[in-house]
C-alpha cells in the first residue's frame, strides 16, 4: 500500500515556503525586538545604549538636614512645619549592571507646567535639602527636580517616555515600596541616641521586598537608601554602584551600626540667604 511520491511532494513544498515563511518573519521580529532594546541616545555625539534596570534613591532628611548651614527657600530643611519622619525621594536613576548609568540622554528640558498636576506630592515627598542649584544637562544652573529629569529622567526611555511619566512613575513606586513604615514596623525609628545593626535595616528591607538595597552613610549615620528594580518595577538585588571610580556599597559607606537621626526645624540657629526665607510657621 504505498502512497504516490508525487502526491507527497505538493504538501511537501507547500509545508516548506509555509516554514521558511514563518521562520523569515521570527527572525525579522526577533532583528526588530532587538533593535528596540538598544536605543543609543545621544547627546553631544555621545551614544548611550538602554539602561538595565532602575535605582530609586531615597534620602534620609533627619541626617541631610543636619548638615544644614544655611537657609533658603527652596531648602526643605528650613522651612518644612513638622520636620520630616520619612524617606524622601532623590531620584529614580536608570543604571547599567556593571556600576555605570547612562546621563543626559536627550535634549528634553524641564518644564515645571508638564507636572503642575503633581506638585503637591512632589514638594512634599520630592524635596529639596540644599539651597545649591545643581547643574542640569545644558551647563546651566536649575532646580532639584530640573537636574533629576535632565540627568536621569530623559534615560528611562522606552519605560518612562517623558517628563510627566517619568515624576508620576518614580511617585508611584516610591508609595508602593514605603521603606519608612518597613523600617518603622521593624523598630527602627528616627532617634538622636539609638543606634541600629546595618545588617537588620537591610534584612527588614530584603523580608518585606526579597531585595537587597544598597545603604547610604554620613559619618554613621543613613543618608539615603536605594532599592533596585527591574524594568517592570520588581524588586531585584542592588549592585554596588561606582561612584566617581569609588565603589558604593552598604559596608563599605555604612558602620556596623547606624543611627536614623529624627530632625525637627528650628533646632538649630541658620543663617539664612534670601529674602523669600521664612522661619517655619510664621
Ligand atoms: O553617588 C553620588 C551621585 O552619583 C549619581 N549616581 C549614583 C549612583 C547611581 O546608581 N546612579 C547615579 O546617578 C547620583 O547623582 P545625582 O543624581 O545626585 O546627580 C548620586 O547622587
Amino acid at each position: 500500500m504505498g502512497s504516490d511520491p508525487q502526491n507527497q511532494a505538493i504538501p511537501m513544498a507547500i509545508l516548506f515556503i509555509f516554514l521558511l515563511q514563518f521562520s523569515l518573519s521570527v527572525a525579522s521580529t526577533s532583528l526588530k525586538e532587538a533593535s528596540d532594546a538598544v536605543i543609543l541616545q545621544n547627546q553631544g555625539g555621545r551614544k548611550q545604549r538602554e539602561f538595565d534596570y532602575f535605582v530609586l534613591a531615597l534620602q534620609w532628611p533627619g541626617t541631610i538636614c543636619k548638615g544644614t548651614r544655611h537657609c533658603c527657600s527652596s531648602n526643605a530643611c528650613c522651612n518644612r512645619s513638622g520636620g520630616f519622619a520619612e524617606f524622601t525621594i532623590h531620584g529614580l536613576w536608570p543604571d547599567y549592571n556593571d556600576g555605570t548609568w547612562p546621563s543626559c540622554c536627550t535634549g528634553k528640558e524641564f518644564d515645571e507646567k508638564e507636572i503642575h498636576t503633581l506638585l503637591e506630592p512632589m514638594k512634599k515627598y520630592w524635596s529639596s535639602l540644599s539651597c545649591s542649584s545643581p547643574k542640569t544637562c545644558h551647563g546651566a544652573k536649575g532646580s532639584f527636580w530640573a537636574h533629576e529629569w535632565e540627568k536621569h529622567g530623559t534615560c528611562s526611555s522606552p519605560v518612562a517616555r517623558d517628563e510627566y511619566g517619568y515624576f508620576l512613575t518614580t511617585l508611584n513606586v516610591y508609595f508602593k515600596y514605603n521603606v519608612t513604615k518597613v523600617l518603622n514596623d521593624a523598630g527602627y525609628v528616627p532617634s538622636n541616641t539609638e543606634k541600629y545593626p546595618l545588617g537588620g535595616i537591610i534584612s527588614a528591607v530584603e523580608n518585606a521586598f526579597h531585595a537587597t538595597p544598597l545603604l547610604v552613610c554620613s559619618k554613621g549615620a543613613v543618608e539615603e537608601l536605594r532599592l533596585c528594580f527591574y524594568k517592570d518595577f520588581k524588586p531585584r538585588d542592588c549592585v554596588p554602584t561606582d561612584s566617581q571610580n569609588a565603589i558604593v556599597s552598604s559596608k563599605i559607606s555604612c558602620p556596623k551600626y547606624v543611627s536614623l537621626p529624627s530632625y525637627e526645624p528650628g533646632g538649630k540657629i541658620f543663617e539664612f540667604t534670601d529674602s523669600n526665607w521664612q522661619y517655619p510657621n510664621a
